[in-house]
């Protein structure tokens, strides 16, 4: 990213671009105010550059500056209604002036462009929440909360990222970092007088707090561990020979029609995924064409691609027809298959049954049977999904949790380190090393909460953003 100023004055369209009801432009900067009164004529003729934060002007965007006599009657751009915050009292901690105009692309960047005309600079991605992060409004991990809340996916991930936005996981890093920063303190201080020398119970103290330090790291990251399927969720690939019950097994899960059905082997030629919310854990499910003896180059390529996806998958469903009795193309499916994790299920178990289950249960576990066309214990399906990646109970929020890698990460280089001091103090080593690296765990906790950062961290965290964030 190229070097980004920081006191200049920014601009971008803040709504997703396509038709809506009303458009979003936001600016943000010393010259935010200044420049609204340029562009804007107000309706009650009031001067923006006077009006108190937190307000909100009925008007229009006007061809002509204001101060050069422009008026509604010389040429408008759009109706609108706009929003004055004054620093520090806004999103940024800048002045901010954010324009409702109406919705769709063409009112959007027109006022947009009468705005950079007039001198501001279009955003980077994320500049906007970049800008609230280096005024100190939030800290690194609570900008990293906004975008995971964009990013939300099922209600529950959108309850981690808002619990981590409004402070609860910065505040309890800011917990450990004082409780560290309380024993290096003292151990500094023995260090400062050597001659004193440490006395053995001070040293268990210090062994005591670190120790619970470490208990507390160690809650944060199983705990993380579990939310982090929350926001990202999980991937199920179904597969099986053509035929089985694929895609209306797809379109059950989905409860709609999505996937074609017919009774044509060989339906589905091509991949298709869609999310499913299970208990709260966004799911993305694939449907994939039939695996058998390919009759042309596009049914070829649809079971590689099958294959693909199957070895990228978390899961795997291997669906059989129950009706049937086991073809040689079931059996070599099942050989073919390495998956780490593969849920064997028997559809269509309203038919009279042929298969022979024993000879799936022996490589697979006992079948999950279901009807698809009837809806028959599709619930039954979905708790196996679930089951199989993530053990205990499923609530978002019961402890602290943190769902980013970069945290995670950085959690667990400090509870290492910490892990290693305690060691070092039952063997009575020095405690100038101790004291070094406590400093260097103080460092990751600081890199979370960005107390410590580069730029190319912030370009990459950020450019994960949209514009106008
Ligand atoms: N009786 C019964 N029929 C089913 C059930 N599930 C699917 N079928 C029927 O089986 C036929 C094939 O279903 P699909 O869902 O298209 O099968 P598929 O595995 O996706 O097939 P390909 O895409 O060709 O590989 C259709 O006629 C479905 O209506 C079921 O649970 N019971
Ligand atoms: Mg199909």
């Amino acid at each position: 990213m190229m070097e980004l100023y920081t006191d200049d004055t920014i601009a971008a369209i803040a709504t997703a671009p396509g038709e809506s009801g009303i458009g979003i432009v936001r600016m943000s900067g010393k010259r935010a105010i200044e420049l609204a009164e340029i562009i804007f004529f107000p309706a009650d003729g009031k001067k923006t550059s006077q009006s108190p934060g937190y307000t909100m002007h009925y008007g229009w965007i006007v061809k002509q500056d204001i101060r050069s006599g422009g008026t509604a009657r010389g040429g408008i751009i759009d109706e609108v209604l706009l929003t004055v915050m004054r620093a520090p009292r806004s999103y940024t901690r800048e002045d901010v002036v954010e324009i409702n105009c109406h919705g769709g692309i063409v009112a959007q960047r027109a006022v947009l462009e009468r705005i950079l005309e007039k001198g501001c600079r279009l955003a980077q991605p994320g500049e906007f929440t970049r800008r609230a992060f280096l005024n100190g409004r939030i800290d690194l991990s609570q900008a990293e909360a906004v975008l995971d809340i964009i990013k939300a996916k099922t209600d529950s991930a959108l309850t981690i990222s808002m619990e981590q936005l409004r402070g609860a996981f910065s505040r309890e890093v800011l917990r450990i970092r004082k409780r560290l920063v309380e024993v290096l303190a003292e151990i500094e201080a023995d260090i400062d007088f050597p001659e004193e020398g440490i006395d053995p119970a001070r040293r268990e103290e210090i062994a005591a707090t670190l120790c619970s330090v470490s208990g507390r790291l160690r809650d944060i990251i199983e705990s993380s561990s579990r939310a982090r399927i929350f926001r990202e969720g999980i991937s199920a690939v179904i597969c099986g020979k053509p035929n089985v019950g694929k895609s209306s097994l797809l379109n059950a899960l989905l409860r709609q029609e999505r996937s074609i059905v017919t009774p044509v082997a060989g339906t589905t030629r091509d991949t298709i995924e869609e999310i499913v919310d299970m208990r709260g854990i966004p799911v993305k499910i694939v449907d994939t064409a039939g695996i058998a003896e390919p009759r042309d180059l596009v049914e070829k390529k649809a079971v590689r691609r099958a294959r693909e996806y199957m070895d990228a998958a978390d899961v795997v469903i291997l669906v059989f027809d129950a009706s049937r009795e086991l073809s040689a193309g079931d059996t070599a499916l099942m050989r073919r298959l390495k998956h780490k994790k593969i849920i064997a299920v028997l559809n269509k178990t309203d038919l009279p049954r042929r298969i022979k289950v024993p000879v799936i249960t022996a490589r697979f576990g006992a079948p999950v049977e279901i009807s698809a066309r009837r809806l028959r214990n599709i619930r039954g399906l979905e708790e196996a999904i679930i089951g199989c990646v993530y053990k205990g109970n499923i609530s978002p929020g019961a402890s602290v949790q943190m769902s980013n890698a970069r945290h995670i990460h950085a959690i667990m280089r400090a509870k290492n380190l910490i892990d290693g001091i305690l060691h070092s103090l039952e063997n009575a080593l020095s405690l100038e090393f101790v004291a070094q690296d406590i400093k260097e765990a103080l460092g990751y906790l600081d890199e979370i909460l960005g107390k410590r950062f580069s730029e190319d961290l912030l370009d990459r965290i950020f450019s994960d953003f949209c514009v106008g964030k």
